[in-house]
């Protein structure tokens, strides 16, 4: 039985006048304990977001795929783990987008975090002329493909972010949401076997909000929510939390 994850993605937002955010969607999350809570915030808020967070996992977008080196900007897994991070996000559809980051950035990446011992959330997602012209599971496959054989639940997550859904108030149906999700599931069978299908969650990411994420949750397959900007508020974020409790 997997375990609901709801996982917040603060983006380029938080300053440490947000703190009391954290310190609030910390309090729920330990209110709600039977679902995973996690917050993905900005690296420079990582280390005072994690003294706030008590033992709600705090987590970083981004993550270079060397160890070190000469890559002026960029921020490696062990300096993550330094400043207490537990998790970071891969493959973003904006970092696709405004990085030119492939899937086999996404997956070097996620292999270095891996490599330090971070949770990794993979992101998937086509674009709006991908999925008109019936793409949507050729693309998704393709950017989940380098999954390896070994893949597990504890260290993998996958979040389904369908690019045209993301800050636009957009979601696709209930119906293509359910196959979307099971056609990853079954995508991951097919790369590493029944007990990754099993115990690596896949969320639904996308213009999640307090209206819908319980009808989003209940989906089969669903196993949690990778939320945007729902997420930078306790206001907003707990509902979604709760939904998943
Ligand atoms: C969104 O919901 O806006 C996201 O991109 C979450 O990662």
């Amino acid at each position: 039985m997997r375990r609901k994850f709801i996982a917040g993605n603060w983006k380029m937002n938080g300053l440490k006048a947000q703190l009391g955010e954290v310190e609030s969607i910390a309090g729920a999350a330990s209110d709600n304990s039977g679902v995973d809570v996690a917050l993905c915030v900005p690296f420079t808020l990582i280390a005072p977001a994690v003294a706030a967070a008590g033992s709600m996992p705090v987590g970083a977008q981004d993550v270079h795929a060397a160890q070190s080196g000469a890559h002026t900007g960029c921020i490696s897994a062990a300096m993550l783990t330094e400043t207490g991070a537990g998790l970071v996000i891969v493959g973003h559809s904006e970092r696709r987008a405004d990085q030119c980051e492939s899937s086999g950035d996404a997956w070097a990446k996620a292999l270095a975090a891996r490599g330090a011992g971070l949770h990794v959330i993979l992101c998937c997602g086509e674009t709006e002329e991908e999925r008109d012209a019936g793409q949507t599971e050729a693309v998704v496959a393709e950017q989940i493909a380098a999954i390896p054989g070994d893949a597990h639940g504890d260290w993998l997550t996958i979040a389904y972010e369908p690019r045209w859904a993301i800050g636009t108030g957009k979601t696709p149906t209930e119906d293509e949401i359910a196959a979307t999700h099971g056609a990853i599931r079954a995508k991951l069978g097919e790369l590493a076997g029944k007990e990754a299908a099993d115990t690596i969650r896949i969320l639904y990411g996308g213009s999640m909000n307090p209206a819908n994420a319980a009808a989003i949750l209940a989906l089969s397959d669903v196993d949690g929510g990778l939320i945007g900007g729902a997420s930078l508020t306790a206001e907003k974020f707990v509902p979604i939390i709760e939904a998943a409790a």
